[in-house]
């Protein structure tokens, strides 16, 4: 069944030009972009998102590094999505990361690790929601908006 994942082209990435990358690499794995955009993480922004690593001890780090600069965040589609993007990003250390994943080609770092990809179907939806309405989520048919 086709389902929906969440994923970040970091801060790193997009000042290294390879978004475009990026892209064409879900793209080439059968991922359909179903929303797009560029956005700014604030820290309140990064705190949300990251929730769960509030008081560890990478999370300054962590926040610091989202809040350094643009990211791109997109909902993508293909059969089995998360599962799929968790494969195509590799491991979240890019040192550990598999040969031709995202994070081992554009990966820094375990902080500046190139890309996000929800871990579950449930975290994805709550992601996306935090940067997407679901008017800005495109159908697989078009609708005419009204004006
Ligand atoms: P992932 O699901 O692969 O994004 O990894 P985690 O949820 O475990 O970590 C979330 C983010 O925290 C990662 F993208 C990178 C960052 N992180 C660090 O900066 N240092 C660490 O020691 C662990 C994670």
């Amino acid at each position: 069944m086709k389902t929906r994942s969440f994923t970040i082209v970091k801060p790193n990435a997009v000042a290294a030009g390879n978004t475009g990358r990026i892209l064409e690499m879900l793209a080439a794995a059968g991922f359909t972009v179903r929303a797009l955009k560029m956005v700014c993480f604030s820290r309140n922004d990064a705190y949300r998102f990251y929730a769960d690593h509030i008081g560890k001890t990478f999370f300054g780090e962590l926040v610091e590094f989202m809040t350094s600069g643009p990211s791109v965040v997109a909902v993508v589609e293909r059969e089995d999505a998360v599962t799929a993007l968790r494969q195509l990003v590799g491991a979240t250390d890019p040192a550990k990361a598999a040969e031709g994943t995202i994070r081992r080609l554009y990966g820094e770092s375990l902080t500046r690790n190139a890309v996000h990809a929800s871990d579950s179907d449930g975290h994805a939806q709550r992601e996306w929601s935090q940067w997407f309405t679901p008017d800005e989520i495109m159908e697989a048919e078009y609708h005419f908006k009204e004006a």
